[in-house]
């Protein structure tokens, strides 16, 4: 076996405001989403890790979800042109799930839009380079506006007991906060917006610091008041989020797919109404309806290797998808995968082999996505 080689770390890939704490907590292994250092294992293993966030509260420092800034009197225009998903009645205070595609209906990132004001609104960005895009598109079309990356370092508060945390830290209006939505926070007389949200489906709110030199004194509190709630130091725990249903991009999804075949539908406004790019490609793939979609894959054996790669989806004795991320599912005690599958096959019940990379051949049941069952 060869050992796993280690990442040779320059100033290209940016440390954050929490990075001084968690490095004092005995982060193991940092992953690195837009050029930016993600933990992703501490000191416990990443089963006890997923336990605790399904009973406690975890600290994420999710600073890599950074913002793109889009301000400005045309800067409605440039994000409802830059989306299939209708933002005519989004309202201020409202965190709204979309994706951004290009002229092929490709997506190129999948963020949440956070509508600030009427004029000002953050991209917060998955692991792509959306800045140089939206400053593409803003100066090719003359647009008035700014784009910009602001000093703003999301730290996620994640697990059941998030809210009592929230509160004990800054109070009872944290309550408030309805899911997909933002607020204003009073932290050592800045104001920071905090927003109930999160890469994990066990409820929690992220916390946009904008001001890095606060880093560690957010961390410290949030730290400190969590003792009696059993805070621990965590990070987007892949089991957790592929038995939640939350895709990823760079893994479930790139720029050779398009919304429907990460089942975003719902996300896709066709009727015509509105003008966005890739409208005509998106309307026209519509009509004929995708080839592959993203299902679940429940298959036998032990726990398959940890290997990023795709592995093939064999059907009838042919190839037809291929594995996006695999883990070894906690509550099912199965392998379970997220895939891309042809349209032939993704019915729920359909047999499957995967092909795993220790060449053994798995039995496999396609299952719908998300998971209703767990
Ligand atoms: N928080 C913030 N920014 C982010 C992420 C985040 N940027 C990158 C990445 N994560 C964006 N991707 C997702 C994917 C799914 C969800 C959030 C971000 C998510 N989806 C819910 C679901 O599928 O159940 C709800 C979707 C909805 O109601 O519209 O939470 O995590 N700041």
């Amino acid at each position: 076996m060869s050992s796993i080689p280690d990442l040779a770390i320059s100033r290209r890939i940016r440390r954050t405001p929490f990075t001084e704490r968690v490095e004092k907590l005995g982060v193991k292994r940092y992953s690195i989403v837009n050029h930016t250092l993600l933990p992703k294992a501490f000191q416990r293993s990443i089963e006890d890790d997923y336990w605790h966030l399904r009973k406690h509260v975890q600290l994420w420092d999710v600073s890599c979800q950074r913002q793109v800034e889009i301000r400005g009197p045309d800067a409605a225009k440039l994000v409802q042109w830059m989306t299939p998903r209708d933002l005519r009645k989004a309202k201020i205070g409202q965190c709204l799930y979309i994706t951004l595609i290009d002229q092929n209906a490709g997506i190129i990132n999948d963020p949440i839009l956070l509508k600030l004001e009427e004029d000002h609104f953050w991209l917060s960005i998955a692991d792509s380079d959306v800045l140089l895009w939206a400053k593409g598109l803003s100066l090719g079309r003359g647009l008035d506006v700014t784009v910009n990356e602001p000093d703003v370092s999301p730290l996620a508060v994640q697990g059941p007991k998030a809210e009592i945390l929230m509160e004990k830290v800054f109070g009872p209006s944290v309550r408030k906060i309805g899911f997909f939505q933002f607020d204003t926070v009073d932290f050592n007389r800045n104001s920071l917006k905090v927003s109930r949200s999160g890469y994990s489906k066990q409820g929690g709110f992220e916390i946009y610091l904008n001001k890095s030199s606060l880093g560690n004194d957010l961390w410290d509190t949030l730290w400190e008041a969590g003792q009696e709630f059993n805070v621990a130091p965590g990070y987007p725990n892949l089991v957790e989020r592929v038995e939640g249903g939350l895709l990823s991009y760079g893994n479930e999804m790139t720029r050779s797919n398009n919304p429907f075949e990460c089942n975003l539908d719902q996300y896709c406004c066709l009727d015509g109404s509105i003008d966005y790019i890739g409208r005509e490609a998106l309307q026209r793939i519509s009509e004929n309806g995708p080839i592959q979609r993203i299902r679940g894959v429940i298959f036998e054996g032990e726990p398959a290797p940890v290997c990023a790669s795709p592995w093939p989806i064999i059907a009838n004795g042919k190839n037809v998808g291929h594995t996006t991320t695999v883990v070894w599912s906690l509550q099912l005690k199965a392998n379970l995968s997220l895939a891309m599958i042809e349209s032939e096959f993704w019915d729920a019940g359909q047999r499957v082999i995967v092909e795993t990379p220790d060449g053994i051949r798995r039995n496999g049941t396609v299952v719908e996505f998300p998971l209703s069952f767990i």
